[in-house]
């Protein structure tokens, strides 16, 4: 069976970056699979976390998915903490993953810095968990922006390994040839890498900052409009085809963003609006900006008030969530060679 999984970090506010490049993505995909989708709050402590924050940020998280269209009946919303299965399948793809393939790990050097003797061994191993929360439940598509492609590519080399390392036992299991199927990256559409604002070479991110940076999912019509209007760009007017955007990173971002908001290509965009100046533009995508999120952010500020409720959701999830992983985690036991 086909199954997806993804996760978002409790981190903070989530920003355009994370609902083009994944939430969009999750709503979609619901319509044709069994969908999980994870508040991922074991890794958010791989860097410090406020405790009261944290807990203030998975719900915000949960509140995201909902307004944003995810029904949580249909699928399975939850938070990672409250599956133990998660860190326990991880210890044991620790024993499976070589030590080489996690200091390879563009997003480990950027995040450690250079002080990276002082990061958190959480942060190193952030990579492996995610392959855990993934396998867990065998799931076979995971929707992710840009950025995580390598921590996917990651996960399909410990699910080969892990396979190939007991093929042995898995198949004296009753598992046949693989116990793990190895992950798809979903990875499509104008806005898998999201720029910031201020600079069309950088990632928009939360931990950028200035704010100016990003478009938050809690901004209000105000904060879009001022955000989109100081965002940089050049002094050229829009080309009329996608080839002209090669060399502008920012109108490249811009235009990416138009797109994916409206549900059209690029091309079909630069159609539109080759040769007119961004003030044009701008004004444009602040009205489709404002029109495509304020509801989302009407949603998210009313589910999230009702605690009780949110709570009420991850429990479920989680419930559920963990009667697949646990009937997976027996499995992983067996093939190990662990007593239970
Ligand atoms: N800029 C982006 N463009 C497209 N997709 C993005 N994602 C994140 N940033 C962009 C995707 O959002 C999902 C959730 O990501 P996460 O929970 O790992 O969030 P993050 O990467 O911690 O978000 P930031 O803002 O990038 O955080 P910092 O500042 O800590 O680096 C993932 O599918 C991710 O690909």
């Amino acid at each position: 069976p086909q199954r997806v999984f993804s996760g978002v970090q409790s981190t903070g506010n989530l920003h355009l970056g994370n609902y083009l490049g994944a939430i969009v993505k999750f709503v979609e995909l619901q319509k044709s699979f069994d969908c999980m989708y994870c508040v991922v709050d074991l890794h958010a402590i791989t860097v410090p976390q406020d405790p009261i924050a944290l807990k203030a940020n998975t719900r915000e998280i949960a509140a995201a998915f909902i307004a944003c269209g995810i029904d949580p009946k249909d699928n399975i919303v939850f938070n990672q903490s409250q599956v133990p299965e998660h860190a326990e399948l991880a210890w044991v793809l620790n024993c499976v993953a070589r030590i080489g393939w996690l200091n390879r790990m563009t997003q480990f050097k950027d995040k450690a810095g250079k002080d990276r003797e002082n990061a958190s061994m959480g942060l190193l191993d952030y990579p492996v968990l995610m392959a855990a929360d993934i396998l867990i439940y065998r799931a076979t598509h995971v929707p992710v922006g840009d950025d995580q492609k390598q921590h996917l590519e990651l996960a399909r080399d410990i699910a080969q390994k892990f396979n190939n390392d007991f093929s042995e036992s898995i198949a004296r299991n009753g598992f046949g040839e693989a116990f793990f199927p190895l992950p798809e990256p979903l990875i499509s559409g104008p806005a898998t890498r999201v720029m910031s604002l201020r600079d069309g070479t950088k990632k928009m991110s939360k931990s950028d900052a200035s704010d100016y940076s990003r478009i938050n999912l809690s901004d209000d019509a105000d904060q879009i409009a001022q955000k989109v209007k100081k965002a940089k760009t050049d002094p050229d007017a829009l080309p009329s085809e996608e080839k002209g955007l090669e060399g502008r990173p920012e109108a490249y971002n811009l235009v990416g963003i138009f797109a994916a908001l409206s549900g059209r290509s690029k091309a079909d965009v630069l159609g539109e609006f080759g040769g007119a100046n961004f003030s044009t533009f701008k004004s444009a995508l602040v009205d489709l900006a404002v029109a495509k999120l304020a509801p989302i952010t009407d949603r998210m500020r009313r589910i999230r008030e009702d605690e009780s409720y949110v709570d009420g959701v991850l429990r479920d999830g989680a419930e559920r969530a963990r009667a697949i992983a646990r009937e997976n985690m027996n499995a992983v036991k067996d093939i190990v060679g662990f007593l239970r």
